[in-house]
């Protein structure tokens, strides 16, 4: 029979920046458990990523850095590869947008809709700089934010408040290029008419795909009941795969187009044979694995593309998580809230498997969820630790000890025997049904529980007792609990890959691991796992002795009696305090930083102007210099200074509210301007004859207004 065929993709990450524990969480550690559990049932996948090496923030950030685009994404690609291959999520191939498979691929893709009439071209007006001579990407125009008054907003939106914004609405805009002041020009773009494509995109989807999740389909119609736009393909840009017609010179393809294809590349860079029966047939069952803000590109734009092309087939779901928070607030890669995946790796060695528990077991999947540190270290301490590895800790010890180290016989069996036992193939169908449906959380629990059940039964049957007296009823029990360990290799594979595969050698047992869709192809020139002479995926199927698959997985007898295991490892170790100390101090220290800059922020805002006023209501203000002459507080207040001036048409006392600012001394012999003909006003017992004029920042800090250079006093202002 031939085996079931299914195409994984994970978002392609943007390189530049490095992964964070959200995207982890959201995309490629569920993506990674899915495949692996695919591939332990035996069935034929493969597994596909890469880098998206282009788009405008790349461009933003080589500028900001003084370098090209091409060495920022050299920079993130390697860091993000890195980090993958060494968390164990295990790419058949982590390729780049930037590669000439890829460019070549995207280009003849454009051309093949260009060429079938699939686009529609259209004029519009875009923002160009006079001066650098270029079209400008909203993101390169900067101005004032007209909701907040943000002085440094983008035209594409402001990440002070969050707005979205157009180039239109920022006040004062400036090319972030040169400075100019961008001008209106005309230019000609491609779209994709997906309002063309709106019926068939809801008989396909809302018709018939009601299984995909929740937030997914909702997400969808929502987009198709809104009715869709046209969508511009390529841009005024020059990085990017060039526009493969005459005349568009200086124009690329949207980053959005070429993304998504991306994905073909990567399997015809690796399999330049066989790559067509991954995208081309049927019987390929194709899943995105992406997060929530990409769900319109992968269920809407892509399958409009795809259509458009033909000949190749449509995603059968579409399993979008929702967001990850960090300790309570937005993870935020502009403002440092993360926990970056390389440097949680250099700061915890060999704990891959710890961060890939944890983000299971908080996966957002049908809502955002919380990543926090304490509650890192207590899943670790009392779920892993205390449970499954203490657990499998005292099966093997405990063989070594009464039994030399071999799978002892399993004699008659108790009820309590039976009870376990039965608890596993029940766990297991469970496993099954919720991998099946993307609902890794509840797979998670359920590994968990066949770990529950080990450690439950190892503490209530006592063998380390019972073996004293009865050494065949402790062999019985030893027995049960190896092949509980078994399944335990099997149920956590997708998991805890390392720990599963420590899990192994203890028990000295393999598992078959998947196919090598390379062989019999030419040499390919990316692989992930470059170098390796290792089978790929999860490590090497044993030519002899027992291999695991997934259908042994709860059955009794998976360990023959007289096998011989291997020594006691530890699957897992304590996380102290102090480690997690160093992260929340690491948090803290950025918490800090971010609560200053908010501060100098509110205190440059700007508030709004107040109501016009005339220029008669202007001229009924009589402001003047004027000089200190005698200054103290007002007793009993902390606000108040009580100011004796020269106005030089009198001398005369101003209450002024500015004790916490200035000091009297401060305030001696200082030149000031003030509002002279306010109506006098008694305060604290003191006739206020005036008013002090003040500059107040956002903040609430005031200093007063002198002139530049010393004047003669009454000097009028206006
Ligand atoms: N790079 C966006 C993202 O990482 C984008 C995904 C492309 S998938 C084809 O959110
Ligand atoms: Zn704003």
């Amino acid at each position: 029979m031939e085996k079931k065929r299914t195409l994984v993709t994970c978002a392609l990450p943007y390189a530049n920046g490095p992964v964070h524990i959200g995207h982890l969480a959201g995309v490629y550690v569920p993506a990674d458990i899915y495949v692996r559990y695919l591939r332990l049932r035996g069935e034929d996948v493969l597994f596909i990523c890469g880098s998206d090496e282009h788009g405008v923030p790349i461009t933003i950030k080589a500028r900001e850095q003084g370098c090209t685009p091409q060495d920022i994404v050299d920079k993130y690609h390697g860091i993000i590869k890195d980090s993958f291959g060494r968390l164990g999520i295990n790419f058949d191939i982590y390729s780049r947008t930037t590669s000439k498979v890829h460019e070549k691929n995207a280009s003849d893709f454009f051309r093949k809709l260009y060429d079938d009439g699939a686009f529609i071209t259209r004029e519009s007006e875009q923002y160009y700089d006079p001066e650098a001579k270029t079209f400008l990407a909203d993101r390169y125009i900067a101005g004032t934010c007209p909701r907040c008054g943000n002085p440094g907003a983008y035209g594409d939106q402001c990440e002070k408040c969050g707005s979205t914004l157009s180039p239109e609405e920022l006040i004062d805009p400036h090319s972030r290029l040169s400075g100019a002041t961008p001008v209106k020009k005309k230019t000609t773009h491609w779209y994709l008419p997906l309002d063309k494509y709106e019926k068939w995109l809801s008989e396909w989807i809302l018709d018939g795909h009601k299984e995909w999740k929740t937030n997914v389909y909702g997400q969808c119609k929502s987009w198709i009941d809104g009715g869709l736009q046209p969508r511009a393909v390529s841009r005024d840009l020059d990085w990017g795969v060039p526009v493969p017609v005459e005349g568009a010179e200086g124009k690329v393809l949207y980053v959005w187009f070429d993304a998504p294809i991306g994905y073909i590349s990567n399997t015809q860079e690796l399999l330049p044979q066989s790559w067509e029966k991954w995208w081309k047939d049927a019987d390929t069952s194709l899943i995105h694995f992406i997060g929530k803000d990409n769900i319109v590109f992968h269920c809407i734009v892509f399958p409009s593309m795809l259509k458009a092309h033909g000949g190749y087939i449509l995603p059968q779901n579409v399993p979008a998580n929702e967001f990850l928070n960090l300790e309570g607030d937005k993870i935020s890669t502009s403002r440092g809230w993360a926990v970056w995946a390389h440097e949680y790796l250099a700061d915890f060695p060999g704990k891959e498997d710890v961060m890939r528990y944890v983000l299971t077991a908080n996966a957002p999947e049908t809502k955002d969820n919380d990543f926090s540190w304490k509650d890192f270290q207590q899943r670790n301490n009392s779920e892993l630790v205390a449970i499954f590895g203490n657990f499998v800790n005292r099966a093997v010890v405990l063989t070594h000890k009464y039994f030399g180290g071999v799978v002892p016989a399993c004699g008659p069996l108790q009820e309590i025997d039976r009870e376990a036992l039965a608890a596993l193939p029940e766990l297991r169908a469970s496993m099954e049904a919720n991998l099946s449906a993307f609902r890794f959380r509840e797979a998670l629990k359920d590994a968990m529980g066949i770990a529950r059940v080990g450690n439950k039964y190892i503490s209530d049957t006592e063998p380390w007792k019972v073996a004293k007296t009865d050494l065949e009823r402790a062999g019985t029990i030893l027995n049960i609990s190896l092949q509980i360990c078994a399944s335990l290799a099997l149920a956590f594979e997708p998991f805890t890959p390392f720990a599963a595969e420590r899990l192994r050698e203890m028990l000295k047992v393999g598992v078959d691991a998947g196919t090598d869709h390379r062989s019999g192809e030419a040499e390919t020139v990316n692989t992930f796992r470059e170098g390796e002479a290792a089978a790929l995926h999860t490590g090497a199927a044993p030519s002899e002795g027992l291999v695991l698959r997934w259908d042994l997985l709860g059955r009794a007898d998976i360990l023959p009696a007289g096998h011989a295991i291997g020594e006691a490892k530890l699957l897992f170790e304590k996380v102290e305090d102090e480690a997690i100390q160093k992260q929340l101090d690491r948090l803290e220290a950025i918490r800090k930083q971010l609560e200053a800059a908010k501060k100098a922020e509110e205190a440059a805002r700007v508030t709004p102007q107040k109501a016009e006023c005339s220029f008669e209501d202007f001229e009924k203000m009589d402001i003047r210099t004027a000089t200190v002459l005698e200054a103290e507080r007002v007793p009993k207040t902390d606000k108040l200074l009580k100011l004796t001036i020269d106005t030089g048409m009198d001398r005369r006392t101003i209450v002024s509210g500015i004790a916490e600012f200035y000091t009297p001394e401060q305030m001696l012999g200082k030149q000031i301007c003030i509002l002279a003909n306010l109506a006098p006003r008694v305060i604290r017992g003191i006739e206020s004859k005036g008013m002090i004029l003040m500059a107040r920042q956002n903040d609430g800090k005031m200093r007063f207004l002198t002139p530049q250079e010393v004047l003669s006093n009454g000097a009028q202002i206006g």
